[in-house]
């Protein structure tokens, strides 16, 4: 598997709700790295940007809305497979089709409310880091990966 970067945001129900260290605690212990992270009150057009893909669709004013209707957890979690591997953590995005388990299947009822983003492809993942970090801002680190791969 190629190892690969996703940005992960908890979205500000994820915030007001109390979830920032469990999910956090979810990628971790699964083994990817963490390779950036802040809270951040978002400005409109960084939410309008980040889901310019879905423009057209009738839930995209609500969606920007909700994005910086508080502060979310912006975060780069890196490792082999990880953009697939995160989106099987974080669930179906309407989290009453989410499998329990997951974190959208274990916290919320509304894909409008759906706690967490993860990127959807490689491209979209270097694409959402670049939006939301700046230079600087990731560090460089390697993760002792001795007493949990193979390799
Ligand atoms: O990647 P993912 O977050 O699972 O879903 P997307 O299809 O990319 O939609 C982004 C975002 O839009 C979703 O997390 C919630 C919201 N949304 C919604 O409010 N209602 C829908 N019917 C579909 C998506
Ligand atoms: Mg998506």
């Amino acid at each position: 598997q190629a190892v690969e970067r996703s940005y992960i945001m908890i979205k500000p129900d994820g915030v007001q709700r109390g979830l920032v260290g469990e999910i956090i605690t979810r990628f971790e212990r699964k083994g990817f790295s963490l390779k950036g992270l802040k809270l951040f009150q978002a400005p409109k057009e960084l939410a309008e940007e980040h889901y310019s893909e879905l423009k057209e669709r009738p839930f995209y004013p609500e969606l920007v809305k909700y994005i910086v209707s508080g502060p979310v957890v912006c975060m780069v979690w890196e490792g082999p497979g990880v953009i697939a591997s995160a989106r099987k953590l974080i669930g179906a995005t309407n989290p009453l089709l989410a499998e329990p388990g997951t974190i959208r299947g274990d916290f919320g009822i509304q894909s409008g409310r759906n706690v967490i983003h993860g990127s959807d492809s490689p491209d979209n993942g270097e694409r959402e880091i670049a939006l939301w970090f700046k230079e600087g801002e990731l560090v460089e680190w390697t993760r002792n990966r001795t007493h949990m791969l193979a390799f």
